[in-house]
Formats: C-alpha cells, sequence, structure tokens
C-alpha cells in the first residue's frame, strides 16, 4: 500500500482554539494555549490536527467569519505563535490543515467594505448584489441562521447574499479575481507548511443561474439546492491545478448538502477535487433542522455502508460522530447516564476509528465529554440558537419550552463548552472566567485522571489508533456489513490480502449474545475488548453493555 496518501491512514484531531486551552487568563482558548498541550495529542497518537478558524474575525459566528486571511485572530495570539504551534506539531510528526472559510468572508473583510461603498467600486462584483422585488428580497432564499439570505444595504439599495449570518456575505465565485484571491491565499498557508485544508460548507460556492426562487420541495432542504451549482466542479478543480497539485495536501471538504451519489465527482482522486468528504448523514440521522427524531441501528449502518460504497474504490470517505456544530457523541449516540458513560464512549469510538476512512476524532471526545446542561437561552451563546429563538418563540411560533427541550439534544454549543483537563471547577482549561461555562462533571470527567487510568476513555481511544498504525487491514481493508438489518449489535468485518478482522459492538446497554455468520469466527488474536475476552474459534459472542470486540478471524 505504498502508493497510497498519506492521509488515508491518519488520524485527525479537531481542535475548536476557542475552547481548547486558555494561557493567559482571558477565558479564551488561545493558540499558546494550544501549544502548551501537544503531549497530550503526542500521547493519543493522531497524526493529524484540524484547527477551526484561527483568523482574524469579529466573531460573529465563533471565526466562520473570516476579516483577514492572512492574520491571527488577537484572542488567539499572533503569527509568530502560530508559527510556534505549527513548529511544535511538526517536531512531533503531527500535520496542521486550516480551516477555509471561502463561501463567504466577514462582512468586516475590506473586499466586503469595499464593495458595499458603491455600485462601481471594483469590488462590487466580489459579492452578489440583487435589486429587490415587490419590495421585498430578490429571491426566497432562506439563512441557516434564520430569516431570509438576503440583507437590504441602505447605502446602494441592494440586498447582498448570505447563505448564513447577515455577518457572513457570500462571495461571488463567478468572479475570477475571487477565485485568484482564494489560491492565493490557500499557497501562502501552504508556503507556511500547513498540510492542508478542511473546506468550510464547500459545495456552496457555485450558485443556481438567476437565482430562482426554491420550491416547496426545495425549502424543505434548502442546502441539496445551494450544493449543486452547476460550475462547483469546475471550481474545485481549478483549485486544486492551481493551489493544491503536487504538494501532497490533505483536503476535506465539508459537503452539507451533498448526497452520497454525488460523493464521487468530489472525491474520485481521478478528478483531482478533494481527497475527501464529511457527509452529514450520520450526525443528522436524528435530526430534523432542530429537532430530535428518534434513531435505530439499521439505520446508522447503512449509512456507514453507503458512506463506503460512495467512497468507492478511487474516493476516500471520512468517519467522524461530532464536530464544533454538533451534540457530543456519546450523547448522541451512546448513553452518556453514570452507568453507561464510559462503556459507551468505548462502543462509538471503536465504530469511529474502525471504518475505511480517516476518522476525524473531536477535542473532548476522546474523553468522552458529554452535552451541556443547558436551562436557559441565556445559557447558550450560538448565533444559530439566537436566531431560532428570535424567529420561532419570539414570533409565538414555538412555544419556548418545546424549543429548549429539543436544543437540551442539538445544539451546538454542547461541543463547544471547554475542554476538561482536570476536576476543578474550571476544567484546568482556564484561570479567569471561561466564555462559555465548564460541564460541571469535569470533576468526573477529564483528561488528568483518565491519562492515568488505562481503563479510561482516553486509553481506549489511544490503543484503536495505535491498531490502526499496526494494521493495515483497518485502514483499506474491505468493509462488510455482517447483519445490515441487526438493531442491537454492529458486527462488521474488514478484509485486506489475507488479513480479517471482525469488529462487534453491542449498541445497548443490554447483555447480548450474537452469533456471527457461519464463515465468521474469531480467531486467536484479540486486538481489543472493552469486557470479557470471546472464546476463540466460537462464533457464538457474548457482550456485555456497550462492549466492543476487535479480533483476528479464523
Ligand atoms: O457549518 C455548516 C452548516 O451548514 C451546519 O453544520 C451549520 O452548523 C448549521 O447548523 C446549519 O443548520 C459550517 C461551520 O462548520 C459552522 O460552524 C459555520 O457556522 C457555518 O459553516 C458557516 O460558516
Ligand atoms: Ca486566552
Amino acid at each position: 500500500m505504498s502508493h497510497e496518501p498519506w492521509w488515508k491512514s491518519a488520524v485527525a484531531y479537531q481542535i475548536y482554539p476557542r475552547s481548547f486551552m486558555d494561557s493567559n487568563g482571558d477565558g479564551i482558548g488561545d493558540l499558546n494555549g494550544i501549544t502548551s498541550k501537544l503531549d497530550h495529542l503526542t500521547a493519543l497518537g493522531v497524526d493529524v490536527v484540524w484547527l477551526s478558524p484561527h483568523f482574524d474575525s469579529p466573531n460573529a459566528d465563533n471565526g466562520y467569519d473570516i476579516r483577514d486571511y492572512r492574520a491571527v485572530m488577537a484572542e488567539f495570539g499572533t503569527m509568530d505563535d502560530f508559527d510556534r504551534l505549527l513548529a511544535g506539531l511538526t517536531e512531533r510528526g503531527i500535520e496542521l490543515i486550516v480551516d477555509l472559510v471561502v463561501n463567504h468572508t466577514s462582512d468586516q473583510h475590506a473586499w466586503f467594505v469595499a464593495s458595499r461603498s458603491s455600485p462601481d467600486d471594483p469590488y462590487r462584483d466580489f459579492y452578489i448584489w440583487r435589486d429587490g422585488v415587490d419590495g421585498g428580497p430578490p429571491n426566497n432564499y432562506p439563512s441557516f441562521f434564520s430569516g431570509s439570505a438576503w440583507t437590504f444595504d441602505d447605502s446602494t439599495g441592494q440586498y447582498y447574499l448570505h447563505y448564513f449570518a447577515r455577518q457572513q456575505p457570500d462571495l461571488n465565485w463567478e468572479h475570477p479575481a475571487v477565485r485568484a484571491e482564494v489560491y492565493d491565499i490557500m499557497r501562502f498557508w501552504l508556503d507556511k507548511g500547513v498540510a492542508g485544508f478542511r473546506m468550510d460548507v464547500i459545495p456552496f460556492i457555485s450558485k443556481q443561474p438567476g437565482l430562482p426562487d426554491l420550491t416547496r420541495e426545495q425549502l424543505r432542504s434548502p442546502q441539496d439546492t445551494y450544493a449543486s451549482g452547476p460550475r462547483v466542479h469546475e471550481f474545485l478543480h481549478e483549485m486544486y491545478v492551481e493551489a493544491l497539485a503536487g504538494r501532497d495536501a490533505m483536503t476535506v471538504g465539508e459537503a452539507f448538502g451533498v448526497g452520497f451519489e454525488q460523493a464521487p465527482l468530489f472525491t474520485d482522486a481521478r478528478r483531482e477535487e478533494l481527497s475527501m468528504i464529511f457527509h452529514f448523514d450520520l450526525v443528522r440521522l436524528d435530526r430534523r433542522h432542530w429537532r430530535r427524531v428518534p434513531w435505530t441501528l439499521p439505520q446508522f449502518r447503512a449509512v456507514l455502508q453507503a458512506t463506503d460504497d460512495a467512497a468507492g474504490e478511487h474516493g476516500w470517505a471520512t468517519s467522524f460522530l461530532c464536530n464544533h456544530d454538533n451534540p457530543r457523541a456519546v450523547s448522541h449516540f451512546g448513553d452518556d447516564s453514570p452507568t453507561w458513560r464510559v462503556a459507551s464512549a468505548k462502543a462509538l469510538a471503536t465504530v469511529m476509528l474502525t471504518q475505511r476512512a480517516t476518522p476525524f476524532l473531536y477535542q473532548g471526545d476522546e474523553l468522552g465529554m458529554t452535552n451541556f446542561p443547558f436551562r436557559t437561552i441565556d445559557d447558550y451563546d450560538d448565533v444559530e440558537v439566537k436566531g431560532l429563538w428570535r424567529t420561532l418563540v419570539e414570533t409565538g411560533k414555538v412555544p419556548g419550552d418545546e424549543l429548549l427541550h429539543h436544543l437540551a439534544h442539538t445544539a451546538r454549543d454542547h461541543a463547544r463548552t471547554p475542554m476538561q483537563w482536570t476536576a476543578a471547577p474550571d476544567g484546568g482549561f482556564t484561570t479567569g472566567t471561561p466564555w462559555l461555562a465548564v460541564n460541571p462533571n469535569t470533576a468526573e470527567i477529564n483528561a488528568a485522571e483518565q491519562l492515568d487510568d488505562p481503563e479510561s476513555v482516553f486509553h481506549h481511544h489511544r490503543r484503536l489508533i495505535a491498531l490502526r498504525r499496526a494494521h493495515p487491514v483497518l485502514v483499506h481493508g474491505a468493509y462488510r456489513d455482517l447483519d445490515p438489518a441487526g438493531e442491537r449489535v454492529l458486527a462488521y468485518t474488514r478484509t485486506l490480502a489475507g488479513a480479517q478482522v471482525v469488529v462487534i459492538v453491542n449498541m445497548g446497554a443490554d447483555p447480548v449474545e450474537h452469533a456471527l455468520p457461519g464463515e465468521v469466527g474469531i480467531g486467536d488474536t484479540l486486538l481489543t475488548s472493552s469486557g470479557p475476552a470471546p472464546l476463540p474459534g466460537s462464533s457464538i459472542v457474548a457482550l456485555a453493555g456497550w462492549q466492543s470486540i476487535v479480533a483476528a478471524t479464523v
């Protein structure tokens, strides 16, 4: 497999800088804080860090609104701090990918300031300006952060387009100068030594010709239309040629709105677009917008299968259960009660780290961090939540209690509370007041204690990451679900040349006896088990609640 690109066998770790580690007591995580915690990453054994935006930003959306792509956010530090972080990672053999947010900029970016200043400004066409229609916006596009995707600008009497907050105007990728600027920004960071990019809502860069209204059907899932503009693949290939070719870079596109059938268009290596994409189907399995709905194990495994199929022979996939926009993995798909928290966090880690895909582990999930007990609307910080409250509750459309009930499971802020380093009430995150409250369970869930406990969630992650490195079958081996209709136990094989492993995961609290199909039996080599070891040679496996097993087969 020596011809395979390095990023296929990598394990990535996402850092949300605002919440990772505060080095100067202002309550906000920063780059020097990350640098002070690199030993944690080395102990875990990850190969790549994805850093959520660290660029200069007025923070309407925690850095996903960039004012200057070549400067570091003042709250996070300086360019020297960035260089030191990168050097520290490099010393440890860890690559860094940064967040490329180029569907939109901040409304304070110099391009937008110029663009809105006059219809004749040379930067006018960097953004998407249209006249209103019948006293309203140019079309019926909704913003993901509530309300219209258009904001009227007094100074020139036109509307500008923003798929997200009004402080996040969408760039006009039809304009060649915009594309040239983006490629230049990419070369700037690659020249510094970053290994690639995570690309924010990248399929949205090509807009629908003429921007027609969405139909009622399309309005249910605007991302599908936003993600299927006619020029997206042309732009991504051009980006590859102009900024990425010959650099051995890793790219991962956030493919919100992209269906599995379209995935190969983005990730088939022969097309020279992206290395891999994030599908939303798993993390949104139990979601209808802000509402939580029930999910089943057959649905869950169907997504794993579809993800693998979509990667196919020429593409590649990602495996993730959380990121900064989603609830915590253990609260979402596991059982975060005191009895089952540890076991279920381990079970999920086993699933995530044994896919034929590059795993992306989100900070704190290696500890089994849980959702936060948010109670009132004021406990939340997120622009998305505030938008929902304004447009649903303040208008009387949805009772506040009902929205809060769902947000307790679905809000983005669950993943954004500070990293729990120690048992102290501040979680060891800051000596000041944290920008978002530390979860009160930091006394029970923290890195310091887990590093000393070989049975911890942390060490389970560490072991699985090491197994991936030692066994290429866990990276490249073909995936076969042994029981697609199974409602309680997830069981699959990974096969490569002469090697085969079987992964068996009890996805619930009840003990269960699971029968493997006749041709698959547990071999002598047990790679890891989070409970009683199975009997070699047996095809009936007894599993404790949330137990997972990875073993060679006979
Ligand atoms: O998110 C893309 C996105 O559309 C959703 O995941 C988003 O979080 C929202 O919940 C949709 O309802 C990316 C970033 O990951 C996110 O943090 C940013 O807020 C967003 O783009 C805008 O840059
Ligand atoms: Ca700080």
